[in-house]
């Protein structure tokens, strides 16, 4: 279990990120970590909304003062850690899709299961988790639960202790060599790994092509029509008749 100094439980909160981004700025130490049951404005990327409920998600964040290195590829090593973790706890069929979510293949599909949403407050980096352990009903979304992909089901302080616990392992080493070790191992879970993806921001395709991995420092590699394309953002899609 993890050291309950660092661990703040709250029965709600509007967004763990936002309350932890100001505890962070009122100094508070690398390693906290803050839990809420109930998100009342949780946060995805981009300004949209990250659904959750206090039976059916676990939403938390974690605050780590800022290594030497450069942050690139950090949501993709925090991606790796949350997969690793739930993979010791027996999780199955997990993968990951750049450059922030966690799906497992349900019905034949690959659905979302937790998202990563990193933040940067000063020399703090707040790293927000939200992971369902029932899939939520999402008009139009393909969502999954834990519950689909591990048979066993564990208390929500057991893994959030096998969570945190990989992302200290992970930080440490990532401030000390940053995402390059962890290219291969992200690439091999890596949902559309050599499928012919489009690359989407805000409605608009920024870009087509099959889906090449990722470079050394975290960016997306598209080998389109115009050669290899490296890219920082944006959703990525499978294209149609790609199923
Ligand atoms: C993410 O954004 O996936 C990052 C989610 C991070 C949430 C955590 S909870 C703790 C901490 N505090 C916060 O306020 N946030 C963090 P993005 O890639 O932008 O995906 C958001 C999109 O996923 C939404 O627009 C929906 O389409 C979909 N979505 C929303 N809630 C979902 C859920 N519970 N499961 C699956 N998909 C969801």
């Amino acid at each position: 279990m993890l050291d309950a100094q660092r661990v703040e439980w709250r029965d709600e909160c509007a967004s763990t990120n936002t309350s932890l981004r100001e505890q962070a700025e009122a100094g508070a130490p690398s390693g906290r970590v803050l839990v809420a049951d109930r998100q009342t404005a949780g946060r995805g990327r981009c300004g949209r909304v990250w659904q959750s409920s206090p039976e059916g998600s676990l939403t938390f964040s974690v605050l780590y003062k800022e290594g030497e290195g450069a942050l690139s590829g950090l949501s993709l090593a925090v991606g790796l850690a949350l997969l690793r973790a739930l993979e010791k706890l027996g999780a199955r069929a997990l993968r990951l899709k750049w450059p922030n979510d966690l799906l497992c293949q349900k019905n034949g599909e690959d659905a979302k299961l937790a998202g990563v949403l990193i933040e940067r407050a000063g020399d703090a980096i707040i790293i927000g988790i939200g992971l369902n352990l029932k899939a939520p009903d999402l008009p139009g979304e393909v969502t999954a639960g834990l519950e689909d992909c591990l048979e066993t089901p564990a208390a929500k302080p057991a893994l959030l202790a096998a969570i945190v616990g990989e992302l200290d392992v992970m930080w440490a080493d990532f401030c000390a060599r940053g995402f390059a070790p962890l290219c291969a191992d992200w690439q091999a879970h890596h949902v559309w790994q050599g499928k012919s993806v489009r690359l989407m921001e805000e409605g608009r395709v920024l870009a087509e092509g099959i889906c090449r991995g990722v470079t050394d420092d975290g960016a997306l590699r598209l080998a389109t029509a115009d050669g290899e394309r490296t890219f920082w953002a944006g959703d990525l899609r499978l294209r149609a008749g790609e199923h």
